[in-house]
């Protein structure tokens, strides 16, 4: 699964997503930070979608940014010659095979989009860019009209194909199975894209990875279409894991939260509190038996370091699941020394009150004070 590339696509799936609209300016800020954060590529909406997406493609193809710039375009000549005048260093063209869009969506047989694919890519490629192309809702799409057209597109030098779950409805072991059939029969790079729709787009996004694919399609906390794909810092989160050298080495991960925070913004969202490794809980440790190991070492309960991306890890100890080993090293944190039996006794009366009601940080913190101040005070 090592040597994986991210097509960073917030700038085009993203902008499908229903709250997104960015402006300019905004979309130049978004190129910056994820160009900062270390992606491989960024892909923007295509210059055929409106005359203002049009200009935004050159202005950001100009920017000098070391991530290759992609525009995103259907598979016809004229939105080819678009793409490639707009001067990004790529162009990722699609079509939908499946059956369902063949018949309710644009109408052509899979001759008529093997000879313009043909085309698209000979002419993309004497202009000297780089060329993908994908086929939409490859997972509804049948297996040998699929195989045919990659690997005649294969043969004539296309730099990828791109295998896209536009539905949401691929599971881990489909994927596998078609990322590695299709492995088998093209020599080219694959590129993968995973819609959300029933929570397996990391997990897809993996699975692609373990059979062969190359490259994954990932947006900023997974802003797409409906419910998104693959977001940026869940791939993270399931990557650092797979190869820490590889993810620590090749992106700036401190930058993650300031990407998020800047695209969650932009279109007007919180980030989720479950989110991987920026969810406001996602190093929280609360059960008093979690924190005593965490505090002893903080791998029994963390498979990510939070350090590895800026963040840190917090022992809840407010709340009555708490144990005396939080309580103990909160009361360092507050520079009160006490012995263990004291914590032990406070820890009772903490957990006393937590039962009847919620506890706030500094409610746990006054009871942990009145209880110290009690104790000097005896013994003057
Ligand atoms: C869409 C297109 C797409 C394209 C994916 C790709 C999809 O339906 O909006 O280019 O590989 O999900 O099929 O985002
Ligand atoms: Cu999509």
């Amino acid at each position: 699964v090592s040597n994986f590339k991210i097509i960073e696509s917030t700038l085009r799936e993203g902008e499908q997503f229903a709250n997104a609209f960015f402006d300019t300016e905004t979309k130049i800020k978004i190129a910056k930070a994820l160009d900062d954060f270390g992606v491989d590529y960024i892909e923007l909406t295509s210059p055929a979608a409106s005359e203002q997406s049009r200009k935004d493609c050159e202005a950001i193809a100009k920017l000098g940014l070391r991530a290759k710039t992609l525009t995103h375009v259907r598979c016809n000549m004229s939105d080819a010659k678009l793409a490639v005048e707009t001067g990004v260093d790529g162009v990722d063209v699609v079509i939908g095979t499946s059956s369902h869009l063949m018949e309710h969506s644009h109408g052509k047989d899979m001759t008529y989009i093997k000879n313009t694919a043909i085309e698209v890519i000979e002419y993309v490629k004497s202009q000297g860019k780089e060329i993908r192309f994908s086929s939409e809702d490859s997972f509804r799409s049948n297996l040998v009209d699929l195989l045919t057209i990659y690997s005649a597109v294969d043969k004539i030098g296309v730099n990828r194909v791109g295998v896209a779950d536009t539905v949401g409805c691929a599971t881990p072991r489909q994927v596998y199975d078609l990322v590695r059939t299709l492995r088998g029969v093209v020599s080219c790079d694959i590129e993968t894209h995973f819609h959300n729709d029933t929570g397996c787009a990391i997990a897809n996004a993996y699975c692609a990875l373990e059979a062969g694919a190359t490259h994954i399609d990932t947006s900023v906390i997974g802003i797409g279409e409906r419910n998104g794909i693959t977001p940026l810092g869940g791939l993270m989160a399931r990557m650092i894991v797979a190869d820490r050298d590889y993810v620590k080495g090749k992106y700036n991960l401190s930058k993650l939260k300031e990407v998020e925070d800047l695209v969650a913004e932009a279109v007007e969202i919180n980030v989720p509190f479950n989110n991987p490794i920026t969810g406001f809980c996602a190093f929280t440790h609360k059960a008093g038996i979690h924190a005593k190991a965490i505090l002893n070492n903080p791998s029994t309960y963390e498979i990510i370091n939070p350090m590895d991306f800026g963040m840190s890890r917090y022992v809840h100890f407010a709340s009555r699941l708490t144990g005396w080993n939080a309580i103990k090293s909160r009361a360092e944190q507050l520079s009160l020394n006490m012995t263990d039996e004291q914590i032990k006794a406070v820890t009772v009366k903490i957990k006393a009150l937590a039962d009847v009601r919620p506890l706030a940080i500094d409610d746990a913190d006054s009871i942990i004070r009145t209880f110290h101040y009690n104790l000097t005070a005896d013994k003057e």
